[in-house]
């Protein structure tokens, strides 16, 4: 596959509702919209997850742009790409930068899918054309306000509950919940926030019957997590920390986690995914699909990879309405008893709404290949 030109949308989507972590307020989804032509004039699509700030991992949007523009096209023009996992491979000198590579290797498997004429989830390897999906609550400003957000999810249908915490709002929040929900499975994330100066604030939540508690510590704590875990039944679940094979690897030895968030975007894409999801399967983790407020084209990505056999948690892949009025795809995502369909068109299966693109694209680029 050679490829001959690439287009860059900046799009800026409004959230339905603020999106609070530990980490800051998200009013808006700002993502690079990646289409990219093969010399037979498919058109495959990639979505840049990286946020304006660098909070959440190193990459910020911009940047991980210009590794893109100036870095990525630039290494993949001329190249005959005969394999998508080929891509991923030709980029492993590249140190980080995981989500600047994933865009570019997500849209790389939609036209490798589009070419062999298949649905991006049976190239992927997947057998389901659903997956049971939950939700992931921001920070609210009260336990009342938490209490009702809940329960408009579950009247919804969503089959488990994620719910973000940080030292202030943790352990009474997870008391409101567990005891207005006895029977919800329900956990927590703590992107980041707690050191351990906290280790007792978390032993607490051993008692909630958490399905797990997520990424309490920082980004490199290997060895705190592991600490933990030995100490409390709920397992723990990495996010931040897992960029590569290696890391869940070193997390099995060291015993840091029972659980992984496997976001493709975080781990460089599909390829390294893949992996990731086998290893954990082969060593009996619990491997689930993680989201990063993904639009459309994120949304059909990830849900091609959660359809996988070793998905079997509920992912972070809510329906299209719980943070969007409207997106830059034909269809929206819906939630049917707590699942959604996966597409099973060619490729990423899902249409471009070009008309609703346009009107929210800030600014676009065009980079011939040829
Ligand atoms: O930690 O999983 C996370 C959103 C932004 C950044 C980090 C995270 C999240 C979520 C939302 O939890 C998941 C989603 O519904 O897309
Ligand atoms: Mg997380």
């Amino acid at each position: 596959m050679k490829l001959r030109k690439a287009c860059l949308y900046k799009v800026h989507l409004p959230l339905v509702t603020p999106f609070r972590t530990s980490y800051g307020l998200t009013l808006e989804k700002s993502f690079y919209l990646l289409e990219l032509y093969d010399e037979k004039g498919n058109v495959g699509y990639g979505e840049l997850e990286a946020f304006p700030l660098p909070e959440y991992t190193e990459e910020t949007l911009e940047g991980a742009k210009l590794i893109l523009t100036s870095l990525l096209l630039n290494e993949a023009q001329g190249q005959n790409f005969s394999a998508p996992e080929e891509v991923s491979e030709y980029f492993r000198w590249i140190k980080g930068n995981e989500m600047a590579k994933a865009m570019f290797e997500s849209a790389c498997y939609d036209l490798f899918a589009k070419r062999e004429g298949v649905s991006l989830a049976k190239l992927l390897g997947a057998e389901n054309d659903e997956v049971a999906v939950g939700v992931s609550i921001g920070i609210q400003n009260s336990e009342a306000d938490l209490l009702s957000a809940v329960a408009d999810f579950v009247e919804e249908g969503y089959s488990r509950v994620k719910m973000k915490i940080k030292p202030g709002q943790d352990l009474s929040y997870l008391a409101a919940v567990r005891e207005q929900f006895p029977n919800l499975v329900l956990f927590a994330d703590a992107n980041s926030a707690y050191t351990e100066a906290e280790f007792d604030i978390l032993l607490k939540m051993d008692h909630f019957d958490l399905a797990m508690i997520e990424q309490p510590f920082g980004t490199r704590d290997f060895l705190l997590h592991a600490k933990l875990q030995q100490k409390i039944r709920t397992p723990i679940c990495l996010d931040e920390n897992i960029r590569e094979l290696g890391d869940v690897q070193q997390a099995y030895a060291f015993g840091s986690c029972q659980a992984v968030n496997l976001k493709m975007a975080r781990v460089g894409g599909f390829h390294e995914a893949l992996r990731i999801a086998e290893f954990c399967e082969k060593h009996q983790m619990t491997v689930w699909c993680g989201g990063m407020l993904e639009a459309g084209v994120g949304r059909a990505h990830n849900l091609a990879l959660a359809a996988r056999k070793e998905f079997k948690f509920p992912g972070d892949i809510s329906a299209t309405k719980r943070y969007f009025k409207e997106d830059i795809i034909k269809k929206d995502f819906e939630l049917v008893n707590g699942k959604i369909h996966v597409p099973q068109g060619v490729g990423i299966g899902v249409e471009i709404d070009y008309k609703a693109l346009k009107r929210f694209t800030k600014s676009t680029e065009t980079i011939l290949l040829d």
